[in-house]
């Protein structure tokens, strides 16, 4: 039988200082243990020792020039982890931190991710550290047009789809789109997240959020309660962030703290109404800091801190990896947290989890609770396909349906695999389950 904490050691000896990538490998191999034992012939077909290598790793240089006309070179990414069940998945992050080892980690996540979807995703993710913070419409664009120049020739409708990530959302979509289909001379589905007009779905902008704010409901009934009267606490304040504050507040939440980089905004009186809307105007249009919405209403901003001191209800970490640690995590539990929604992927470091757990708290791993994100995107492929657009309650509908599905088919295989409640050990088996089955059906490689 494979060895888990063996192929684990393997794992971060072949792939050194990559700790993201090992942190991720690490909370799904220690869940899947269960399920090796209870299938040997995933241990014969060597099925863990394959999934962990990706199957194909690309790095790549990206020169630009800004509007100086000086030269900078960046490092692109694209990582296409697994394809088993379909074309590779998943979205493309820009931001200064961005390494080899954080794009792996993602793409891991994703295989799991989309095949919990029920939809035919296979699992890649991308990036560069390129920073857009600062630059101007003109400079980003000449980057996404670099970065797309070496990209174009390894993804495509049937291959593989990116989509947006943190610093990536529709504007440098609609950049990456163009010279795409520049290249190809094709008007086809190789990215989601498009616009309205030009091949993009509706709900696709609000999809990781509200799918998350679904995936909570859902854990919240089955402690008896909804989102009516509870408070709220979202970190960061980009596309995730803003769509999980909307519906959190449609179902009678009150979200108060918002953050980025720099801090966290808290309003005791909740982020609603013509609140909410002058958030949206600051992030979407200025591209304004958070700090900004304390300045204009007079609430209390912390800066280089994070939200997890205010005491809350349910928290839904929604900026970046690796944002609550064991004594966030114990401080909310301490201030009677009962559910927490990962928005993010892999906010919560293992240490974190594991005190959520532990405490009986309804913890809604990242890969089940963001797959909304990755569902709507799945959908988009869809109408691309039936050269079709759905209306907004149709979609809404089907990824609400999604949400339900990912939440009671992992809330099963936790009780299967003998780990009720535990939604992490269900949602990494049940995803894995089906690659696994897809990967030995179709021979070694
Ligand atoms: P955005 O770029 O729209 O927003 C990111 C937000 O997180 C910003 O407020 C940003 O603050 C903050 N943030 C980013 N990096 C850091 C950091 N290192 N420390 C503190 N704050 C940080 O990204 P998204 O909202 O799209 O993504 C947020 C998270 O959700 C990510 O983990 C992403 O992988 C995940 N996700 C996104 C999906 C999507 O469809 N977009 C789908 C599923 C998951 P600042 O402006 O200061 O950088
Ligand atoms: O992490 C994620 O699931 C995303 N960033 C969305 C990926 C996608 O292909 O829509």
């Amino acid at each position: 039988m494979t060895n888990i904490d063996t192929l684990y050691d393997k794992v971060v000896l072949k792939n050194p200082g990559e700790k993201e990538f090992h942190q991720a490998v690490k909370e799904v191999l220690d869940s899947l243990k269960p399920a090796i034992e209870k299938h040997p012939e995933f241990s014969k077909a060597k099925v863990l020792e394959r999934i962990v290598e990706p199957e194909r790793q690309l790095m790549f240089r990206v020169p630009w020039t800004d509007d100086n006309g000086e030269i900078h070179v960046n490092r692109g990414f694209r990582v296409q982890f697994n394809s088993a069940i379909g074309p590779y998945k998943g979205g493309l992050r820009f931001h200064p931190s961005v390494n080899l080892g954080i794009i792996k980690f993602l793409g891991f996540e994703q295989v799991f991710k989309n095949s919990l979807t029920g939809l035919p995703m296979g699992g890649g993710k991308g990036g560069s550290d390129f920073d857009p913070k600062g630059k101007s419409d003109l400079e980003v664009m000449r980057f996404c047009q670099s970065f797309m120049q070496e990209l174009f020739r390894h993804i495509g409708p049937d291959t593989d789809v990116p989509a947006g990530d943190i610093g990536v959302g529709g504007r440098e979509i609609g950049y990456l789109y163009g010279q795409y289909r520049r290249i190809r001379n094709e008007f086809t589905g190789v990215l989601t997240g498009k616009g309205i007009e030009w091949g993009g779905s509706l709900i696709r902008p609000e999809a990781t959020g509200y799918g998350c704010t679904y995936f909570v409901e859902e854990m919240l009934k089955d402690r008896g309660t909804d989102f009516k009267g509870k408070i709220v606490t979202v970190s960061g304040s980009g596309n995730v962030s803003q769509y999980t504050t909307e519906k959190v507040n449609q179902l009678g939440g009150k979200v108060v703290t918002l953050s980025d980089s720099a801090g966290y905004i808290y309003d005791p009186d909740g982020v609603s109404g013509e609140k909410f809307d002058y958030f949206l105007e600051l992030k979407q249009k200025r591209r304004g800091r958070i700090k900004e919405y304390a300045e204009k209403y007079n609430v209390d901003f912390f800066p280089n801190k994070r939200p997890w001191e205010v005491k809350c209800d349910i928290a839904m970490p929604s900026a970046t990896q690796n944002e609550i640690d064991a004594k966030d995590a114990q401080t909310l539990v301490d201030n009677g947290v009962i559910a927490v929604g990962e928005g993010a992927n892999m906010p919560s470091t293992l240490e974190a989890i594991d005190i959520f757990i532990k405490a009986g708290v309804s913890f809604g791993p990242a890969k089940a609770a963001n797959a909304g994100g990755v569902s709507t995107s799945g959908l988009e492929m869809s109408q691309n396909s039936l050269r079709l657009g759905w209306t907004r309650e149709e979609v809404d509908q089907r990824l609400h349906e999604i949400m339900v599905n990912i939440y009671k088919n992992s809330r099963a295989a936790a009780i299967k695999y003998g780990a009720p409640g535990n939604l992490v050990v269900g949602s990494n088996i049940a995803g894995f389950i089906k690659v696994a089955r897809a990967m030995m059906a179709q021979g070694i490689y």
